[in-house]
């Protein structure tokens, strides 16, 4: 009893502190949103209120890709709980390589009334993404056994907001971060571009980027990353673009001894859970049949084909001549 007490004082003094400021916002959100690449940041995550007028007993965050070495805080009143998995990428820190960790944090049998404010915090290392680029934070609120708000949705350029939009986090330049590679000081813009992340369905579209082609080229490459957030396995199975005739999907194959490249007729497999990465001298987008050169800086639009999310148009920059990758290709 005296638990309940305690909680429900704790939350009111929360949402009186919060009144003035921010009582307009209604979606569950963090406090800061915007954190520096290969920083520290400690995610406060902001839940304004529970399920349709029910209280809120189970608070899960789901941990994006770029997250690392997560460390969540207890919570008075709650148990907590992590699961853990590999990341999609290692990351050194310290001489160390980190490989897998905390990726999911339930905070479970507590309560918060809807009527009440409260706040879940999760400490971690930002690594292995760019400025321009955002990691959603997916958080879902269970009230008893019958109700919950998923705050899952992703919003896509162009359209829409989502009415539960996944709480995000823009990823901000470090100028204290060394060695990471941003020497392309030109293709700063062209940068911020190819970072923003397209979705198609389940699948996420980030990092396009093709390059400049020399006066007379019949052919060029074009190159993305793609992640399969879904729980089925898709397929590109083709692409379209006006400043070609025809765009096949590729890949790099040893024939006789002979590095050749070759079209993937039955299109790129996308597991679940899978990054797939196109780039050079691996799987490409090939450009066959260019009307005209393109230039360095031009956007060039190619509209990817997937066998179940469907059709997604992307804007691939395009970077100088013979470039071998944009900054995150090469490391
Ligand atoms: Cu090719």
């Amino acid at each position: 009893m005296s638990k309940s007490v305690f909680h429900a004082a704790l939350g009111a003094a929360a949402l009186l502190a919060s009144m003035g400021t921010t009582s307009a916002f209604a979606h569950a959100t963090l406090e800061t949103q915007t954190a520096k690449a290969d920083s520290y940041f400690k995610a406060v995550m902001r839940i304004p209120h529970g399920c349709e007028g029910k209280a809120t007993n189970d608070v899960i965050i789901e941990l994006p890709d770029g997250f690392y070495s997560a460390k969540p805080m207890a919570h008075h009143g709650f148990e907590m709980s992590v699961e853990t998995g590999a990341y999609h990428k290692p990351l050194t820190l310290h001489g160390r390589e980190k490989t897998e960790g905390v990726r999911k944090v339930t905070w479970s049998g507590g309560v918060v009334e809807d009527w009440a404010y409260d706040e879940f915090i999760v400490f971690g290392r930002i690594g292995n993404v760019e400025a321009g680029e955002t990691l959603y934070f997916k958080t879902t609120q269970l009230c008893g056994d019958d109700a919950s708000v998923v705050w899952g949705e992703i919003p896509v350029e162009g359209e829409k907001r989502p009415a539960k939009p996944a709480p995000s986090l823009k990823i901000v330049a470090n100028a204290d971060a060394h060695g990471h590679g941003h020497n392309h000081g030109d293709k700063k813009a062209e940068h911020k571009e190819h970072g923003k992340m397209v979705m198609a369905g389940d699948i996420h579209i980030e990092s396009a980027w093709t390059r400049a082609t020399p006066p007379n080229a019949k052919a060029g490459g074009a190159f993305l990353k793609l992640t399969n957030k879904g729980h089925h396995a898709d397929r590109l199975i083709g692409a379209s673009s006006s400043v070609s005739k025809v765009v096949e999907v590729h890949e790099m194959a040893m024939v006789n001894d002979v590095m050749k490249m070759q079209e993937l007729t039955d299109g790129l497999a996308i597991e679940s859970g899978a990054t797939v990465e196109l780039k050079p001298g691996g799987y490409h987008l090939m450009l066959i049949g260019i009307h005209n050169p393109i230039a360095k800086g031009d956007m060039v639009k190619i509209t990817l084909e997937f066998e179940k999310a469907g059709k997604v148009d992307v804007m691939f920059p395009a970077a100088e001549l013979g470039a071998p990758g944009m900054d995150h290709s090469n490391h």
